[in-house]
């Protein structure tokens, strides 16, 4: 049976993005948020995965983990299996295959990220679509994601930051979304996110696939990754991405 309804097609046909609300079960988010937490305190105690700190005004906090898919079952049941592939597939029109995965914790104080689409830093493959799967509620105030439409190639960027004339030019749409509910988005929709100005965190899990015929790239992601981190040089940012669009300070 298919989930996504025709009018939820030509949402993400004609934004590039799509939100469902009130998807996922209150069990299955709580079961998400545990391991979330979990996969938090690896980054404290030499456990798995890969993971990045920054600058807040309230000290050093932990702003992103990635690659622990194969070290967390409840992780790695929900990537693998049940509604997150299903909906994929029904927007690919064919299998997904996990291409990424990463926590962004958004502490109080939290960096935000400048306007820049996924495509640039996701190498390897041409067309990604990601979730974004917000464990507290995403506001405008706690650093909720942008949109301004679908975008068929890349913009003019520098390290992944659109040309802020670019960025000027467009409409921003806030997309202010809380636990249970899902963000779809297409890896050249060009988003954007604030600060967290608030005294709550706003975690948000966000999981990226390529289409199954395109092959699996996770790996190899991972490895480049690696190795793109290990050269950049510092800056007034931290770098926490293959894109030079984080805003966090280095902590
Ligand atoms: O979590 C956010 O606020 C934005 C995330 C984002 O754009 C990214 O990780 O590329």
């Amino acid at each position: 049976m298919r989930i996504l309804t025709p009018a939820s097609h030509d949402d993400w046909n004609s934004n590039g993005r799509l939100v469902l609300c009130n998807v996922l079960k209150p069990a299955l988010v709580a079961e998400i948020d545990t391991a979330a937490r979990e996969i938090e305190d690896w980054a404290e105690c030499g456990g798995p995965g890969l993971h990045h700190f920054e600058l807040t005004d309230n000290g050093r906090r932990i702003a992103r983990s990635e690659d622990f898919e194969p070290y967390h079952p409840v992780m790695s049941d929900l990537l693998g299996h049940g509604i997150i592939p299903q909906i994929l597939s029904e927007l690919f029109g064919e299998p997904a295959t996990l291409f990424k995965e990463k926590i962004n914790y958004k502490h109080p104080g939290g960096g935000g990220f400048a306007p820049h689409q996924d495509a640039t830093a996701y190498r390897f493959v041409d067309h990604h679509i990601s979730i974004m799967m917000p464990l507290d509620r995403a506001t405008q105030a706690s650093g909720c994601l942008w949109f301004c439409g679908r975008q068929p190639t890349i913009l003019p960027h520098e390290g992944g930051r659109i040309d802020p004339s670019w960025v000027d030019a467009h409409v921003w749409e806030p997309i202010e979304v809380g636990p249970g509910d899902l963000v779809f988005f297409d890896s050249y929709a060009p988003h954007h996110s604030d600060t967290n100005r608030t005294d709550c965190s706003r975690r948000a899990v966000y999981l990226t696939y390529n289409r199954s015929s395109d092959g699996d790239f996770r790996g190899t992601y991972y490895e480049d990754k690696r190795q793109v981190l290990a050269e950049a040089s510092s800056t007034e940012r931290v770098r926490i991405s293959v894109n030079d669009d984080f805003l966090g300070r280095p902590a």
